[in-house]
């Protein structure tokens, strides 16, 4: 599918699974604003490496914006200037994250932080579950800028099957409900030069942290 044909069509509403809901392109008609707002976003606080959870570095980057109260619950002792140089939420970024919500069937979102992952060649997520977030019944939502990727979406263990999905610029997913903690990675990224984003992809998740 390519951006005309987005444009040319309604984005999609495909249920992946119970509270899994994947909307192709519904990003595409301020795709501009967002890149812009991701750019805001990472002048103020730098791109820096992911950790593993035993400290080892990983090729995604990351950056984070969002509320005080987020950003004091993500305060590390370790590096306390990082915390601080969370900027806030872009408007424009929060307001499409409440209507992806209500869209996908989760009108009670309330989201404190919008985190940043930047792929390049060769960058790869290993299936993991995201259990840090305070209160597991509010969904996650996601918006994908730039070069394509495979997306894995596994079950509730990590080993089992698992769905490739692939997932385009200006694609949303929302997770929630049933969903919530199921494994889930991305496969290495395929090179590449988009319009916008040039060698990268962005991914965005809004999620409530605090
Ligand atoms: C499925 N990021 O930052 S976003 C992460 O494409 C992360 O950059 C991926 O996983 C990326 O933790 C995937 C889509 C996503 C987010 C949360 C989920 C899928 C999910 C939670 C449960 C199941
Ligand atoms: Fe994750």
């Amino acid at each position: 599918m390519n951006l005309f044909s987005h444009l040319a069509t309604e984005p999609t509403h495909e249920d992946l699974f119970a509270g899994a809901v994947l909307m192709r392109g519904l990003a595409l008609a301020q795709d501009a604003e967002f890149f812009a707002a991701v750019e805001r976003i990472i002048s103020a606080a730098p791109l820096r490496h992911a950790t593993t959870p035993s400290g080892l570095p990983m090729s995604v980057m990351v950056t984070d914006c969002g509320t005080e109260r987020a950003f004091e619950r993500r305060w590390d002792p370790a590096s306390p200037q990082r915390a601080r140089l969370w900027p806030p939420m872009p408007r424009v970024l929060l307001d499409f994250a409440l209507r992806c919500a209500v869209r996908a069937g989760f009108p009670e979102f309330k989201p404190d932080t919008c985190h940043i992952n930047r792929y390049q060649a060769g960058t790869r997520l290993g299936l993991h579950q995201d259990r840090h977030e305070i209160d597991l019944s509010q969904p996650i939502i996601s918006i994908s800028l730039g070069l394509e990727c495979t997306f894995l979406l596994g079950g509730f263990e990590r080993t089992g099957e698992v769905k490739r999905i692939l997932l385009e610029h200006g694609d949303v997913l929302v997770w929630g409900g049933p969903s919530r903690m199921r494994f889930h990675g991305v496969k290495p990224l395929k090179p590449g030069d988009h319009p916008m984003t040039g060698p990268y992809r962005y991914n965005l998740t809004f999620r409530k942290i605090a």
